[in-house]
């Protein structure tokens, strides 16, 4: 009973010795093809970098492209932010949200166009109005933005932008600015407005003056098409217009730190009614964001993650 294994033995270790042999040719010929290569690759090099004198491509320099290949850049990379849904409430799909905040409970909101411009608080779980003001034909809200118990409520191309009671809504005083009226955020500090450019106006908030103009940047290229905003803890978040994204902004910086893609958040049948995703408030209490859109049947309650 031994010749089995002595036959199976030795014709193994000749298999084995045909695959070693075959192995080390097979590893020499790729040697010998890997060196070709790299030959002809030296070459190909050493003759370019005669003729290019080794100048380093504008992209690599200016630090503005996106480091995916390993670049040096100097652009801030932005993290994308994801999120869960907390609840969904009813939102008037007549209002076309320009300006939303949250404030001791209710919801406040701008709405814009002329015809259908104003402004309203209601309650966030039913929807219920508690008070709302229109304002005249001719005049588009815009932002909206609460300093200490008054709101102040931009317009788009009026150069007006209305101070109201915000317990009564009352309008109390007005304040003017050249250009357009887009987004506004901030508090007792510093108000900010946005005109749909990548730049800012940092204005104060007792005088609207404005401070200062800051550039939004992404990857080393402005930002265009900031709309509403929302001043949170150090980030300033803007809808995108005609996008369904939120960025989070450095405010000192101007870079875009943050990205929020809310695609998704109604049904393919109410988006054929609504128009683009625009409106952020933040909801200190529970560190939670209510979002929405012009035309939009429904208020979205989210937790970034
Ligand atoms: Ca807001």
């Amino acid at each position: 009973m031994t010749s089995g294994n002595e036959v199976f033995g030795l014709r193994s270790r000749q298999t084995i010795e045909r695959v070693w042999r075959g192995a080390r040719r097979a590893t020499w010929r790729a040697t010998l093809q890997a060196l070709g290569a790299s030959t002809f690759c030296l070459a190909i090099f050493m003759a370019l970098s005669s003729t290019l004198s080794c100048t380093p491509s504008p992209g690599a320099s200016s630090g503005t492209v996106a480091s995916a290949a390993g670049e040096t850049s100097s652009s801030t990379p932005v993290v994308e932010r994801q999120f869960e849904i907390v609840a969904r409430y009813p939102h008037d799909p007549t209002a076309y949200t320009q300006g939303l905040l949250w404030w001791q409970g209710l919801v406040y909101e701008s709405r814009g166009t002329y015809g259908g411009s104003g402004l309203s608080k209601f309650d966030l779980v039913s929807g219920s109005v508690i008070k709302s003001i229109d304002l005249p034909d001719d005049i588009f809200g815009e932002g909206l933005a609460r300093v200490g118990e008054t709101l102040i409520q931009l317009t788009w191309k009026q150069g007006a932008a209305y101070v109201y009671d915000i317990e009564s809504l009352t309008r109390v005083s007005e304040f003017s600015y050249p250009g357009e009226g887009w987004g506004l955020t901030g508090g007792e500090d510093v108000l900010i407005l946005s005109n749909g450019t990548p730049f800012l106006s940092f204005r104060d908030p007792q005088t609207f003056e404005e401070r200062r103009l800051l550039r939004v940047n992404r990857n080393g290229l402005p930002q265009d098409g900031l709309n509403e905003l929302e001043l949170v803890d150090g980030v300033l978040y803007a809808n995108v217009y005609m996008t369904d994204e939120i960025v989070g902004i450095d405010p000192e910086s101007g870079e875009v730190i943050e990205s929020i893609d809310l695609t998704g958040l109604l049904t393919d049948e109410e988006r054929l009614r609504a128009e683009v995703l625009n409106g952020i408030a933040y909801v200190a209490e529970r560190d939670t964001f209510l979002v929405t859109g012009k035309y939009w049947p429904a208020l979205f309650e989210i937790r970034l993650l």
